[in-house]
């Protein structure tokens, strides 16, 4: 983070799609300032944005509104070496095609199955989770609105115990498909041979399920969790492509 900087990202801080947005913008080296908000009080700036999901990246060239849009624009924008996306187009594709399905299945699939799990209706777990950075007067709005939150966020993301396992099913899809195209355990990318958008979004977006250690929300990822939850945080980190997620973070966060 930079006093300086001139762009602005707006998340709730522990957003995986955030960490997405922060993670290419941290790899790039492009300085900015993070301002993170509870969920819901959120919308009050993404509204006045013209937007509704968050992340979203202020910019002196315009407002992004979605991480792959904000992934575009930061690698269009790169003064450093490194890209997240290709040159070649072919190749660019697949980059591309890989980061929608993470974005619309591994992120949907990892949110509904931790909500499940953090307990939706644990005040304290969710504090933990939803008021990190947040303005002091939006912490206040979560101690009195928590239990109608709980009750819309369990609503508008269909958490049940039969939708996380269901969940749990596809996001052992995604870690399958991820193995499928790995060679090897100890190097090699997604695509092509160098890191990419697809690495990226693959580690950011499986982050809640496979807890790395130096993620950033490290209080709400390496606190005591349910037990039924460590057996299958334990088990896909054994996986070839949990560990592959773990060490691009050890490598490349
Ligand atoms: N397609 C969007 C999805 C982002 C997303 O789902 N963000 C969630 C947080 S994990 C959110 O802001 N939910 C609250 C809302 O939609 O108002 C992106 O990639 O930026």
């Amino acid at each position: 983070m930079n006093q300086l900087a001139t762009n602005r990202l707006i998340t709730i801080a522990v957003s995986h799609y955030c960490e997405k947005a922060r993670w290419a913008l941290d790899w790039l080296k492009i300085p900015y300032i993070e301002e993170s908000h509870v969920p819901i009080f959120h919308r009050f700036t993404t509204r006045r944005l013209g937007g509704k999901s968050v992340p979203v990246l202020i910019t002196p060239a315009g407002v992004f509104k979605d991480s792959t849009d904000i992934l575009h624009h930061l690698d269009a924008n790169s003064q450093a070496q490194k890209h997240l996306y290709p040159t070649d187009p072919a190749l660019r594709k697949e980059v591309e095609q890989l980061e929608e399905l993470f974005d619309s299945k591994l992120g949907v699939h990892i949110r509904l199955w931790g909500y499940h799990y953090r307990g939706l209706s644990d005040r304290e777990a969710m504090r933990e989770m939803w008021c990190e950075d947040a303005p002091k007067l939006e912490k206040v709005g979560f101690d009195f609105a928590f239990p109608l939150m709980s009750r819309i966020v369990r609503r508008v993301y269909n958490v049940s115990a039969d939708n996380a396992a269901i969940s749990l099913q596809e996001i052992k899809q995604v870690f399958e498909l991820v193995e499928n195209r790995l060679t090897d355990d100890k190097q090699g990318y997604l695509v092509g041979d160098s890191f990419s958008a697809a690495d990226l979004t693959f580690a950011a977006l499986a982050a809640p399920i496979l807890r790395p250690k130096n993620h950033r929300n490290t209080k709400f990822l390496l606190k005591k969790i349910d037990p039924q939850m460590a057996e299958i945080v334990l088990e896909l980190r054994q996986t070839k492509a949990g560990k592959y997620a773990l060490r691009l973070y050890r490598e490349h966060r």
